[in-house]
């Protein structure tokens, strides 16, 4: 039997508990970030050429919110941001200038705290900081895309925990009036503590709705089954500390949602290939403790036309 070996970025995540560990060492931080030259935003690529049933096309304008993330000198990358951006519904871009999938996850400082201090939180992580959703992993010149409400208040957009990248800072300004709520998609996903619902899953691009009805910090990351491997084998890998043997997922096929704090929504677009994938979340519990996928929060999804 050959040893366990994970490839990509699936490593990453069987590794560091995704996104709710702050590297302890030192990042440069980037706290004032140059005025923004906004983009152009590009369209999103329409689904099957449907753009009408496209619900992030739906979106009052105004409320946008552009990352761009690039290359700097030597191993780094470097994010941008506008230094405020209205909250309420807000339609996140993220710009992927760089040359390696990248995400821009979104972190929420209440009070009087900096950003040192934020990457440098230990665990448990404080309640002075949030997770708070974001933009998951898009392609190296491709542009990624959420809908999403954003609370007013400090934030910090960054790469994944343990590799964050020279972070950006801006501030969530209150939306005059009432801000409504993302509209709704053809697919939704709801992930509780410790489980998914899920439907209207379709091979493409699809749109949809993500509720974290849970209290604790969730994701939805899609792996593909390999050809032959069951939901049981993959419980049963991942119950493992040393697991041998080919994993039974395709990481090089996976997508997966930014985490989204308890009680937060958004819309986001993940292209789906026909076939089987596990669901499942990496994510542990704020207070630390294990993934959530070996609390069970993992399901056999179908993706078929
Ligand atoms: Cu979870």
């Amino acid at each position: 039997m050959a040893k366990l070996k994970v490839s990509g970025h699936l490593a990453a995540h069987l590794l560091v508990a995704v996104g709710v560990g702050l590297s302890a060492c030192g990042q440069e931080v980037e706290v004032s970030p140059a005025p923004p030259k906004v983009p152009r935003p590009q369209p999103a690529p329409a689904a099957g050429g449907t753009v009408k049933r496209d619900p992030l096309a739906r979106v009052a304008p105004g409320s946008r919110l552009t990352i761009t993330v690039r290359d700097d000198d030597g191993e780094k990358f470097r994010y941008s941001a506008p230094r405020s951006v209205r909250g309420g519904l807000v339609d996140i871009r993220l710009l992927n200038k760089s040359t390696a999938r990248r995400k821009a996850q979104l972190w929420r400082i209440v009070g009087d705290h900096t950003i040192q201090e934020a990457l440098r939180a230990p665990r448990p992580r404080p309640a002075w900081l949030q997770i708070a959703g974001g933009v998951s992993y898009t392609l190296p010149r491709q542009s990624g895309r959420s809908l999403q409400v954003l609370q007013p208040g400090r934030y910090y957009v960054a790469n994944e925990a343990g590799d964050p990248g020279i972070v950006a800072s801006f501030m969530v300004i209150a939306p005059a009036g009432h801000a409504p709520e993302p509209p709704g998609a053809p697919a939704r996903i709801e992930a509780r503590d410790y489980s998914f619902r899920v439907s209207g899953l379709r091979p493409g691009r699809n749109s949809i709705d993500l509720e974290n009805v849970g209290a604790q910090p969730h994701h939805a990351f899609f792996a593909p089954l390999r050809k032959g491997a069951d939901i049981g084998q993959v419980r049963r890998f991942f119950s493992e500390t040393n697991s041998i043997g080919v994993p039974p997922l395709d990481s090089e096929g996976s997508v997966e949602s930014a985490v989204l704090t308890g009680g937060e929504r958004q819309v986001l677009e993940l292209d789906l290939r026909p076939g089987r994938y596990a669901l499942v979340c990496f994510v542990t519990n704020n207070g630390g403790g294990p993934q959530h996928i070996e609390l069970g929060m993992i399901n056999e999804v179908r993706v078929r036309r």
